[in-house]
């Protein structure tokens, strides 16, 4: 995936309004955004052509999709015809669950993005336990895009490691949850920021601050 300034903005508001206060606020510097439950348990998974066709926007579904094989494959059906252009999946389920997003964005001709270890602090309880073996069943499928953390740089660096220099990783926790921009982008390919852009008195503005520091 090709994205804008290696930022993707996590559009966790509440309403197609403010959605689309932020989005013409951020255009010229972001063109991909990340929508998840809050927006999409919200205004519908209508909002995702919404801001697609208003904004021209690629839309990265983080829906962590984290089931059965069988359910999986309709939770993804149904994101990619609402016309995601990528869907996240959970990997702890196990490799029959992540074929089952695989299979289905393939067939629709879309990305998937594979959550490895995730950013808070309750992933070392259990998630960062498995993660390493998360990204090997990742590579052993053919899986090209991760999602890892920003707020660990050691485990960042780990997946990196694991997924190889050609995989595309994107990393959230830059910001609120203390991860640095900059040094996040050392080993991944673009970071994902939410609120530090879209509760800021002036999102173009903070989206430029956080380019700038990233040169
Ligand atoms: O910048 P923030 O902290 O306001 O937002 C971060 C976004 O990334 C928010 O949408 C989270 O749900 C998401 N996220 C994490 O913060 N940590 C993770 O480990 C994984 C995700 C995510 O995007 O999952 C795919």
């Amino acid at each position: 995936m090709n994205i804008k300034n290696n930022i993707i903005l996590a559009l966790d508001v509440m309403s197609e309004k403010e959605a689309i206060e932020i989005c013409d606020s951020i255009k010229d510097y972001i063109d991909t955004i990340k929508i998840g439950y809050p927006l999409a348990l919200a205004e519908g998974l209508e909002i995702i052509n919404k801001l697609k066709d208003k904004f021209g926007f690629k839309v990265i579904c983080d829906f962590k999709v984290a089931d059965i094989d069988a359910t999986n494959e309709k939770i993804c059906d149904e994101t990619f015809k609402a016309g995601a252009d990528a869907i996240i999946c959970h990997g702890f389920v196990g490799s029959d669950s992540v074929k089952a997003c695989l299979d289905m964005a393939n067939k629709h001709g879309k990305e998937l993005f594979l959550l490895t270890e995730m950013s808070h602090p309750g992933a070392k309880m259990f998630l960062q336990k498995n993660a390493d073996a998360i990204a090997e069943m990742g590579v052993d499928m053919g899986i090209t895009n991760y999602v890892a953390p920003a707020t660990r740089l050691d485990r960042l660096s780990d997946i990196r490691k694991i997924v190889g220099n050609d995989a595309y990783i994107i990393s959230p926790g830059v910001g609120k949850q203390g991860g640095d921009a900059k040094k996040t982008l050392e080993y991944s390919n673009a970071i994902i920021v939410g609120r530090s852009i879209y509760e800021a008195d002036n999102p173009k503005i903070a989206c430029e601050n956080i380019i700038k520091s990233t040169k």
